[in-house]
This record gives C-alpha cells, structure tokens and sequence, in this order.
C-alpha cells in the first residue's frame, strides 16, 4: 500500500534547509506545516516546544522526537465481536464518508472469520441508500433486514435484533443516516436508535463506530465531536487512506483507530496498524 502523507518528506526537508541553526524561523515553519497538516495549534506548538528542548542533531533524530511524540497521541482498538453472543455495530457518519461501503467490507471480513452477519438498513431516508445496501448483501451473500423509505431506523434496528436472536446470529451492522443539515434532528435520531440498542444488547457487545473520511481534515474534527457527544463513539473507520493527503486530524480526534479503508472493493479494509500508520506519517523507513 502506498500512501500519500507527505508530511515526512516536508519534515525532511525543513530540517536539511535548517541543519545548521534550529533558529526561530525553523520552529515558526515547522509549527506552520503541523498546522497545516490538522495536527491543530497545540499539537504543533508541543511538538515544537519539544524539539526546541531536545534540540536533535540529525534529521533521524528529528524524525524520532516527532513520531514519539505522535505516537503518544494515536492509538488503535480491535474490533472482536463475542462469537457467543450477539453483537450490534452501529456504523455512523456524515454522508458520503463510506458507511454503507464499509458495511460491506465488514460484512466479508467478519463473515470470513466465521460471523453470522446481518445487515440491518437503518438509513431508510432514501430509498437509493436502502437499494445500495440491498446491493452490497447480495454481492457478500449477507442476509439484510429492510422496511420501506421512511420508516424508524430504531425499528429497522429493533427488528434486526429480533430476527438476529431467532437465528442464533453473532453480529448486526447497522447502517444509518448522516444528515448533517439538521443537527438536532440528527442527534435525536441517533439517540433514539442508541436506547433500541442498549435496551437489548449488553454493553460490551455494542459499539458505536464513527467513519471518518481521511482526505477531510479540519472538518471530521466537528464531525466526531457531534456524534461523540451524541450517543459516544468507540471506534474509528479511516475510509479512503488510499487517497489521504491529510491525517493529522485523526491526532485531534483522540477515539482509537479500528480500521482503515483503502479502496472501493470489499477486501479494501485493513486493522489499523499505528505503527505503520506513524512509519508512513513521520516519513521515518520510506
Ligand atoms: N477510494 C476510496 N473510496 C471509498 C472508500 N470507502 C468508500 N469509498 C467511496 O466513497 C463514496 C461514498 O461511499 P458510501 O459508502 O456511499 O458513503 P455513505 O454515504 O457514508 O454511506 C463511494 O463512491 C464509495 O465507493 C475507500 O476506502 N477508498
Ligand atoms: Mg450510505
């Protein structure tokens, strides 16, 4: 996998350009580039403060001082469903970030370590999203639970759930609407949705799963803030890492990295690995 950060070979390049004297200049630059990068202007301040205080003699060691630090602040999480229980991933976002097809990539990576997977098509404001998700569970041979265009997401879910249990099923992954137009209609309706699932799902079974959009930047930091005060989030999905030129949002974000999406084809989903996420965004082993 190739990925396009780019931020190594800036840092690269900064610290070469200022080999000699780490002045002021370096440090307004390289605070600028952080910043640039949606790393935000306290982790750019930190991380210089940091540098200045170390004072690194060679771009390795320069390189080392930022991915420690980075490192401090990305974390990733595994996603395990209970294979003796039934589990409800709640698959949530704004539009267009990846959801449903990320629903399907789950749906074949789950279903190849041998979960009974459901898809429940919670995103019933427009019929082409329920049509798209009826697509997808064909194309991965998954059974999907379905009402009409219009009807309570809640009760896609609920019945779900119902039929899930009859079945002896082991993970439901729901997809949902991300209108994002009418912020509190949104945060009621998930909330809604959330009392459904923690009314029948024990705790640790449940997870809230926010798919963040990696070209995005700035923007998916308001993005998780919303749906994390909403109902709570337990795990990212980075979806089109293929074409990422911004990540240093996801150190903002501060929820834990499940997994990472590379592509439109269904086995284009990969367990986040922060240590070749940092390797990638330092620029250190290219
Ligand atoms: N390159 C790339 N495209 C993706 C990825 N995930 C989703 N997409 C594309 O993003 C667009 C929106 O995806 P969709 O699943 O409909 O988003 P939703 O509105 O959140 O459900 C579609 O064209 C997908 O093919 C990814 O990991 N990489
Ligand atoms: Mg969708």
């Amino acid at each position: 996998m190739a990925f396009k950060f780019g931020l190594g070979a800036k840092l690269k390049a900064l610290f070469s350009g200022f080999r000699k004297t780490l002045d002021q200049s370096f440090f307004d630059n390289l605070e600028d580039l952080l910043i640039e990068g949606d790393f935000g202007a306290k982790n750019a301040m930190m991380i210089s403060d940091e540098v200045n205080a170390r004072k690194p003699k060679t771009e390795e060691e320069f390189l080392a001082i930022v991915r420690e630090l980075l490192n401090d602040k990305i974390n990733g999480t595994e996603l395990l469903p209970d294979k003796n229980e039934l589990n409800v991933y709640l698959v949530l976002g704004v539009n267009g970030v990846g959801k449903t097809t990320s629903i399907g990539k789950l749906a074949t990576y789950y279903k190849d370590k041998g979960y009974k997977v459901v898809m429940a098509a919670g995103d019933t404001f427009r019929a082409a999203a329920i049509d798209q998700l009826e697509l997808h569970a064909q194309r991965t041979g998954t059974r999907i639970v379905r009402q009409e265009n219009g009807s309570d997401p809640g009760a896609v879910i609920y019945d779900a759930i119902s039929s899930a249990q009859a079945r002896g099923d082991n993970l439901i992954l729901c997809d949902t609407a991300g209108r994002m137009h009418n912020k509190e209609n949104l945060v009621r309706e998930l909330q809604k949705i959330d009392k459904v699932i923690r009314n029948r799902i024990k705790p640790e079974n449940y997870k809230k799963i926010l798919v963040i959009d990696a070209t995005t930047g700035q923007n998916s930091i308001s993005q998780a803030q919303i749906f994390n005060e909403a109902i709570g989030i337990d795990a990212l999905i980075l979806t089109k890492y293929d074409s990422a030129a911004k990540a240093g949002a996801l150190v903002q974000i501060g929820i834990p990295v499940a997994f990472v999406g590379t592509g439109e084809h269904y086995g284009d989903i990969h367990v986040f690995d922060k240590e070749e996420f940092l390797t990638t965004l330092a620029g250190l082993g290219e």
